[in-house]
Parts: C-alpha cells; sequence; structure tokens
C-alpha cells in the first residue's frame, strides 16, 4: 500500500513537472519573435529574438503576406503587406514588396515587429555650422585632401542611447549624388562623420568615407557617394542605429550601422549592382 502511494505520488510529480515544462517549451516557441527588415524593397535581413540576422538567412522564413510597420524618414506611416521574396538574379538581392494601405510607396523602412523605431526625435541642424565644417575638413586632412570647398549635405542630432546627450550625424560630399561618374575625380569626397560623447569628450568618429585625392579609370574602381537614409532602432534594444546609403555608377546599397558607447559596426548590408 506504501508502495502504491509513493508510486502515485512520484507519478504525480513527474507529471506536474511535464505539465511546466511543456508550458516553458511552448511559450519560448511563441516568444520566438521573427522581425524582418526592408528598405524600399530591398531585404535587409533583420532579427531574431533581437539578434541580427542577414538577408540569406531571413530570406528562407519569409512565406509572403507578413505584416509589416512601415516608416518614412521621422514617422509612422501605417501597416502594409508583404510579399513573397523575388530574387533578381542580374542584380542579386532579394526583393519584397510591401502594399501601404493598399498603396505602393517609394521610399520607406519597414520592419515586421511592433516597437516604435523612433524612440527620440531627430532634429535637423544647419549646414552653414562652422564647427561641423571644420570637423569635416579636419578629416579630410586627415586622409590627404586639402583646399577642397566643405559642403555638408545633412546635419542632424539625436539622442540614439537615451543617456540625455545628443549624437550628431554630418553627411559632407562635394560628388553630385544625380551625375555619378564611371571614374573617380579627384579631390572629390563623400563622407558621414559621428560626433558623440565619449568619457566627457567629443569624438569624431568617420562612419562612411570615400575621400578621393587622385584620378582613377573605371577598372580601378568608381565614385561612392554615401547618405543617411534613416536613424532608427531595428533591433527593438532602445539604442537607434544609422542607415547609411552608397550609391555608385548603376548600383546602390544601404548598411545598418550599429553604436554602443565608443563602438561601432556593421549590422546588415545588402545592395544591388550591375
Ligand atoms: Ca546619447
Ligand atoms: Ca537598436
Amino acid at each position: 500500500m506504501k508502495i502504491k502511494l509513493l508510486t502515485i505520488i512520484v507519478l504525480i510529480f513527474t507529471l506536474n513537472n511535464f505539465v511546466a515544462l511543456t508550458a516553458i517549451y511552448s511559450k519560448e516557441i511563441k516568444q520566438k519573435s521573427i522581425n524582418p527588415l526592408v528598405i524600399s524593397d530591398l531585404l535587409m535581413g533583420g532579427t531574431i529574438n533581437n539578434i541580427w540576422v542577414d538577408n540569406d538567412k531571413m530570406s528562407k522564413m519569409i512565406k509572403g503576406g507578413e505584416v509589416y510597420q512601415v516608416y518614412d524618414f521621422s514617422k509612422y506611416l501605417g501597416y502594409g503587406k508583404g510579399s513573397k521574396i523575388e530574387i533578381e538574379e542580374s542584380a542579386g538581392a532579394q526583393w519584397i514588396e510591401i502594399k501601404t494601405k493598399g498603396k505602393k510607396i517609394d521610399d520607406y523602412i519597414a520592419i515586421g515587429g511592433k516597437w516604435n523605431i523612433y524612440p527620440r526625435k531627430i532634429t535637423q541642424q544647419s549646414l552653414n555650422d562652422n564647427n561641423c565644417k571644420n570637423i569635416v575638413k579636419e578629416v579630410l586632412q586627415k586622409n590627404g585632401l586639402k583646399n577642397v570647398k566643405i559642403i555638408l549635405k545633412q546635419n542632424y542630432s539625436v539622442d540614439i542611447d537615451g543617456d540625455g546627450s545628443e549624437e550628431v550625424f554630418i553627411t559632407a560630399s562635394n560628388i553630385d549624388y544625380n551625375d555619378l561618374k564611371t571614374e573617380i575625380v579627384k579631390n572629390t569626397y563623400s563622407i558621414i562623420i559621428l560626433r558623440k560623447i565619449i568619457n566627457n569628450k567629443a569624438e569624431n568618429i568617420v562612419l562612411q568615407k570615400s575621400i578621393y585625392a587622385d584620378n582613377k579609370s573605371f577598372e580601378e574602381g568608381c565614385s561612392t557617394i554615401y547618405k543617411i537614409d534613416y536613424i532608427a532602432d531595428l533591433n527593438n534594444d532602445g539604442v537607434m542605429e544609422v542607415v547609411a546609403e552608397d550609391k555608385y555608377y548603376e548600383g546602390m546599397g544601404y548598411t545598418v550601422i550599429e553604436i554602443k558607447g565608443d563602438k561601432v559596426k556593421e549590422a546588415l548590408s545588402n545592395g544591388w549592382g550591375l
């Protein structure tokens, strides 16, 4: 009789554990959150449980019909439904068409997740700011480019990490975005600089650069221009990343740059070229 009772107790205990474990396991499966990231129809990859996943891995998980939150540079536009992946062999990229409120939008950023990608406000600053011009001048001189006109193209301030201190993003270039050459012309540049307070000191970190001191033929490379397309939290960790666009003759791409403290890393990138 005692043995039987013990067996029943053990059985109930095991069953309880089994139920509890199953509950934890199914909760984990449910919590696995797959969030693709699409920029103007180009699949960038995205995140799984807040971890970056590249475009090849993410493309295998997309079935079509996914719901995306669609944004422009500063605000939420609404949700949209995404198509299946289309692979364009010649350009070597994965594409998804997203319709927002039944309409197609040209320039947008879309995430599969539901968090707010703009936790803090981005402010446009003056393109005539002499401090910013001097920062660019200094970087160009260090890279062998002297006596060129400093032209600011973008100047944004935003507290990307919410520590109360604003980061500044400066884009400068003397290359014409709409007239990109097949070859490299000397004394041209395109640069994105981050100004950030690190250990109570303002540091200038170069995020992207093409600085050309000499002429170069098409075979040696072609002129690349950079600009900031978005500053947004794309992995739901509360810190905003930068999406830099690079454009060259018959090709372009996007790079998601993650900035944490004084560490800068390329989280995702994708693009196409002929
Ligand atoms: Ca900050
Ligand atoms: Ca983030």
